[in-house]
């Protein structure tokens, strides 16, 4: 049975992925980038700067900027969000998740946070799910970003668990690709076309059951 369940945040424990984008798309606008859903996909999961250079580039203007204009633009992005999550509460739990918490701590397995947000642990507050997370990795402290496994290998090391025991969850390509990279066994939340028909796959949160991880596990 597997020891431990190693969380991404941003699109598995709640929408804020969308938020990621709302913010994204409006500094893009400020500078006449247009991106649409189908480009954010590639945005999912990636840091705050290695997003922004995503962008750039997508817009041709990867030149154009000095370091210091990059960071204000990196940090006009993130005041946005930060704005925007402000409202966050308990009702924006995705489905089925608070249910797979309580029964993963009842089971006594643990629990942790492998998000590349540096709010991350904001968000935790505000939906007061923190004391369910035995470790929250910090995405300042690891050397390389999804789709580098350092965030799931420091998620692992957290709670003690080796990641041969460990399940990953992921809506992003960069994330299943970190969870495979680490060695542990991804599920994915959303589409093949996005995250590969190789792993298991729900289309919605209320699908992770424990249960279904018990049986992927199996499998
Ligand atoms: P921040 P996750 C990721 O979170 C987001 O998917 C990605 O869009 C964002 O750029 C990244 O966190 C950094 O977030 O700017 O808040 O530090 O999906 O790994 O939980
Ligand atoms: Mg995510």
């Amino acid at each position: 049975m597997f020891q431990a369940v190693l969380f991404d945040l941003d699109g598995v424990i709640t929408d804020t992925a969308e938020y990621h984008f709302l913010a994204w798309e409006k500094l893009a606008q400020e500078i006449g980038i247009k991106i649409d859903r189908e480009f954010n996909e590639n945005l999912k999961g990636v840091s705050r700067e290695e997003s922004l250079r995503r962008i750039l580039e997508h817009g041709g203007k990867e030149n154009d900027y000095t370091a210091e204009e990059f960071a204000a633009m990196a940090k006009l992005k993130n005041d946005n969000y930060v704005e925007m999550i402000q409202a966050v509460s308990p009702k924006d739990i995705y489905p089925g998740i608070l249910q797979l918490l309580q029964d993963l701590r009842g089971q006594g397995i643990k629990i942790a946070l492998a998000s590349a947000s540096k709010n991350g642990p904001f968000l935790l507050d505000q939906m007061q799910l923190t004391d369910y997370f035995d470790a929250i990795a910090d995405p300042a402290k690891v050397a390389a970003s999804k789709p580098a496994p350092d965030i799931f290998i420091a998620a692992a090391e957290g709670v003690g668990v080796d990641v041969s025991q460990a399940i990953g969850i992921e809506d992003a390509y960069s994330g299943i690709a970190a969870i495979k990279a680490a060695k542990v066994l991804p599920i994915g939340v959303g589409k093949a076309e996005v995250l590969g028909t190789d792993i298991a796959l729900v289309e919605s949160t209320e699908m992770l059951t424990f249960e279904y991880l018990k049986k992927i596990w199996e499998i």
